[in-house]
Formats: structure tokens, C-alpha cells, sequence
């Protein structure tokens, strides 16, 4: 069952609205004692693996909305500007529906799964030599100018999707978590998960909310800094923006729940990317371990009180793409496989085996 059908009472969805679906959704909260560890006392820590949608990332729950309604709308065609993942996921959910597809991504600044997805599914794919806030005005204007839905977070059909994320963490902990941790891009999803949040307690399906904490890398961190960043820089490319479209929420979001937006340096993003798949068992893209780079700079830095009470407090980190999505960076940032004659012997004194 996909998130529409799932959670068709809180979604702008009619009798008449065509169901455009991959069976998004249902990704697995993973409990993390190894990180947990590092939190200190009376911490859990636990893992919304989006990465498990049907292209790989968050993007699945808001595209099967925006396409949705797109095509009850009537619209022949959709298009965005992308890091990557909204490319890839639009092009999948248009290829499902039969409309056009367009895309604009920056020029060499995409990682090769993404690229991949959005080709494959038909996608026309434009670079542009400029960077994602380039592609995201042209896209704007186009999608002003011609028949064509635009389907970026700006489309409030994708927030509405993406906040079916925090009722499944909802669901799954039996409660709201104490605090929600995800990495920043264009803020569309820190947007979706508090409203998300907001409306499962006004409703009285949990009755807290999270303290939100939203993490940006730091050469593109235009909300901590205070300003747009012409040039953003981090090897995060799927948050590699300078002027988020959804600022003002982000803010809100930060304000209202009494959390926090702060950034994340690429090597501790590395550092907490390398941790989740040695230590944890679990492979994301490098943009989706800030949320766990975060939380970690944010214990060291004494942030999380010690919880000498018997309930111990929940924060669920959003890890929003599979690693797979970039396997570039995984091979980069490791030794590249030892090499030895094709003989017993050789390989079992590699692998350290003693007999
Ligand atoms: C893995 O695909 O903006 O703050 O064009 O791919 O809601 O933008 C991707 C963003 C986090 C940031 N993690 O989310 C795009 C795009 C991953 C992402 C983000 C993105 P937002």
C-alpha cells in the first residue's frame, strides 16, 4: 500500500484523483544501539531508512502526490530542477503515469546513481552550467510560462506526501520522538515532517512533538549563516543548495519546536557515513549522514542532557537516500580492493586467517 492509500484522510486526495503510486512508503525504523552509545545515557536512537523507497530516497512519498494531482489537473507534462533525487524520482513516477518528464540538474554535480535513475526512466535531462538555485529559477520560469507542473518542494502537493514520513514514525514508536534529526537542502522536508507532526497531535494521535534539529553542510549553509550562499560547496551534492526554497519553514519549524538548524563540516558527514555502514549495517548517501553527524556533534557538545529517567528518550535521524544512490564516494573515501595471485594461500593471508 503506498502513502496515498495509507493515509488518504490527511491528504488533498478525492474519489476523482488518480492514484499514481510505486507503493512508496513503509520504510523500516531501525533501532541504533552503536549510536545510541555515543549519545549518552538514556538515549535511543533510531533510523527512518528512506533510502528503502522504490528510487531510493524521501522523494517517492511528496512525487506520488505532486504526480497525482498533476494529472487530475490535467498537466501533460512535469518538470524540476534537482540535486539528483527529485530528478530520479519524478522521472520514475512520470514514466509510471505516461506524462513528460523534464529535468534540470546542474552540470557534474550530480551523483551517478541519480543520473542514472532519471535516464533510464525517460527523463529529458538538461545540465545546466550553473548550480541547483540556477536550475531551480529556470524551472520556475518555465513551469510559469508553459503547460507544465512544476514539481519541486515548492509544490505544497510534495510537502503534503513527505509529512506521511513522520505519522509512519509516529506509528512505529507509539509516540512522537523526542527529537527528529534530518539533513537540510531546499528545507521542503523539515517543513513536511513538523506539519506532519503538527497534525498528528491536533488530531490526537500523539500528544508531543519533537524538538526539530536540521542539519546543512557546511560550505552550504545558508540558513545558519544568515544569508545565500552564491557558491555552495560540500561533496554532499543532494544538499548542495544555496537559497532553500522553503527557508522561511525551516525557521519556523526550528523556532516553534524549540530545536535547532546547525551545520555539519564534510568530514564529520564522511565520518558519520563511514560509522552507519561499519558500525551500524546500513548504507546512505552522503547527504543523509548529516543527520547522524549532526547528532553527534551536538552530544559532544553537550546538548543532550543525561536521561537518568526510567523512559528513556527516542531521536529518530532521517537517513534520506541509499548509498548506492553515489557509489563514487563510497569507493574514494576507502582502499580499493587488495589484489593477489588467484591461490588459496594468497587470499587466506590476506584475509588475516589463521589455520
Ligand atoms: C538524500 O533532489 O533537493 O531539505 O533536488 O536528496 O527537503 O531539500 C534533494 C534533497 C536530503 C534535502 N537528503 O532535503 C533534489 C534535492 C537527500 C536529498 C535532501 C535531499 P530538502
Amino acid at each position: 500500500m503506498g502513502v496515498i492509500e495509507r493515509y488518504k484522510d490527511y491528504l488533498p486526495i478525492s474519489d476523482k484523483t488518480p492514484v499514481i503510486s510505486l507503493e512508496e512508503g513503509g520504510t523500516p525504523l531501525i533501532k541504533a544501539d552503536a549510536i545510541s552509545q555515543k549519545i549518552g545515557e538514556g538515549y535511543d536512537v533510531w533510523l527512518k531508512y528512506e533510502g528503502l523507497n522504490p528510487t531510493g530516497s524521501f522523494k517517492d512519498r511528496g512525487m506520488t502526490v505532486a504526480v497525482s494531482k498533476a494529472i487530475e489537473e490535467g498537466s501533460k507534462a512535469i518538470a524540476c530542477a534537482s540535486t539528483g533525487n527529485t530528478s530520479a524520482s519524478a522521472a520514475a513516477y512520470a514514466a509510471r503515469s505516461g506524462i513528460k518528464c523534464i529535468v534540470v540538474i546542474p552540470e557534474g554535480a550530480i551523483a551517478l546513481g541519480k543520473l542514472a535513475q532519471a535516464l533510464i526512466h525517460g527523463a529529458c535531462v538538461i545540465a545546466i552550467r550553473g548550480n541547483f538555485d540556477d536550475a531551480l529559477s529556470i524551472v520556475c520560469e518555465l513551469t510559469e510560462k508553459y503547460d507544465a507542473a512544476l514539481v519541486n518542494s515548492i509544490n505544497p502537493y510534495r510537502i503534503e506526501g513527505q509529512k506521511t514520513g513522520s505519522f509512519e514514525v509516529a506509528d512505529s514508536l507509539g509516540c512522537a520522538p523526542d527529537y527528529h534529526s534530518l539533513p537540510v537542502g531546499n528545507a521542503g522536508n523539515i517543513t513536511a515532517y513538523w506539519k506532519g507532526y503538527n497534525e498528528y497531535k491536533s488530531k490526537g494521535k500523539i500528544n508531543s512533538l519533537p524538538k526539530m534539529l536540521g542539519f546543512q553542510a557546511a560550505g552550504s549553509a545558508p540558513i545558519v549563516d544568515g544569508h545565500v550562499i552564491k557558491d555552495p560547496k560540500t561533496l554532499a551534492t543532494a544538499i548542495k543548495i544555496g537559497n532553500p526554497a522553503s527557508w522561511k519553514q525551516a525557521e519556523a519549524a526550528r523556532d516553534e519546536s524549540g530545536g535547532l538548524i546547525d551545520k555539519v563540516t564534510d568530514d564529520e558527514i564522511l565520518e558519520a557515513y563511514k560509522f552507519l555502514a561499519n558500525m551500524v549495517g546500513v548504507f546512505v548517501e552522503p547527504a543523509s549522514a548529516a543527520s547522524v553527524a549532526g547528532i553527534f556533534k551536538k552530544a559532544k557538545e553537550g546538548y543532550f542532557p543525561k536521561n537518568k529517567s526510567a523512559t528513556r528518550k527516542n531521536i529518530v535521524c532521517v537517513l534520506t537516500g541509499h548509498g548506492l544512490k553515489d557509489p563514487d564516494r563510497a569507493i574514494k573515501c576507502l582502499k580499493h580492493p587488495v589484489v593477489v595471485d588467484a591461490n588459496l594461500d594468497e587470499v587466506v593471508k590476506e584475509a588475516g586467517l589463521i589455520g
